[in-house]
């Protein structure tokens, strides 16, 4: 089946509301996210490779801003040890309806599914071999994210996992213009206009925020992890897995 299309900012709008997961946007997410984001069908198939590494038997996942559940489907393929629980969180109430619905058309169903629609920041993992942040921590309020990365790392088992993908910046205004014209580009030549980039960039403005991957990097060892390192990165777009 084709994945409908984004055209959410194809015309001309007298407003640009920011940007909000409603019904609208997960009609077209999938197509949304794979030509706005380089790296992200590499990165969901990565994830569930990492899963068949690190998700140990008797243990849960976390898929944490779960959005249509592509982390969580990629987790629960490749996943190869027993008695394991996959637990999906989204505060989208359409999100989570649709990732429903996706999970329940998955063929494989060994691997039970948990939904919670709520807020991360309230979720308490326990006994967890694998955690993902797959592009969310960047809608969380700064102010709230050292805390939700402490909740997550107490959550996981020793040796466990947390892969964390974001939009990032960077402190040198060259290479951040750099960086943001080429990631400009690739989303023209997937097909958005001019007025796309220019309305989408005007409604996520002051949504997304994006830091630096030394902010990551200094937080993410804060929090209690003990490894911490870069495993993919394309233009401003960069996935990181942290071991307990
Ligand atoms: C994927 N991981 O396809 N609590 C729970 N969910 C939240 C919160 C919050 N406080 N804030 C935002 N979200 C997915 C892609 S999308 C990334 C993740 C993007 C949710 C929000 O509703 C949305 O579904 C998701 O985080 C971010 O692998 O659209 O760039």
């Amino acid at each position: 089946m084709t994945e409908p299309k984004d055209t959410l900012y194809a015309n001309p709008l007298a407003q640009v509301d920011s940007f909000s997961f409603d019904q609208q946007v997960v009609d077209v997410f999938p197509d949304m996210i794979k030509r706005s984001v380089p790296g992200y069908p590499t990165i969901v198939n990565m994830i569930g490779s990492l899963a068949e590494r690190y998700v140990s038997a008797d243990s849960n996942c976390y898929d944490l801003g779960c959005s249509l559940g592509a982390a969580t489907l990629a987790m629960r393929h490749r996943i190869q040890n027993a008695n394991c629980r996959i637990v999906a969180v989204d505060n989208s109430p359409a999100m989570i309806a649709r990732a429903r619905q996706v999970i329940a058309a998955d063929s494989l169903d060994d691997i039970p599914v948990a939904f919670i629609e709520g807020r991360i920041q309230d979720v308490a993992l326990e006994n967890a071999s694998m955690a993902v942040l797959n592009f969310t921590l960047q809608f969380i309020d700064v102010t709230e994210r050292p805390a939700l990365l402490s909740n997550i790392c107490r959550g996981l088992n020793p040796g466990g996992v947390l892969i964390l993908s974001e939009k990032v910046a960077f402190q040198d205004p060259p290479h951040q213009e750099l960086m943001t014209q080429l990631h400009h580009n690739f989303k023209r030549a997937n097909g958005y206009s001019d007025l796309e980039i220019a309305q989408k960039r005007a409604s996520i403005e002051n949504v997304l925020i994006p830091e630096s991957l030394s902010v990551h990097r200094e937080r993410l060892r804060a929090a209690g992890f003990s490894s911490v390192d870069v495993w993919f990165q394309c233009l401003n777009f960069a996935s990181i897995i942290a071991i307990k």
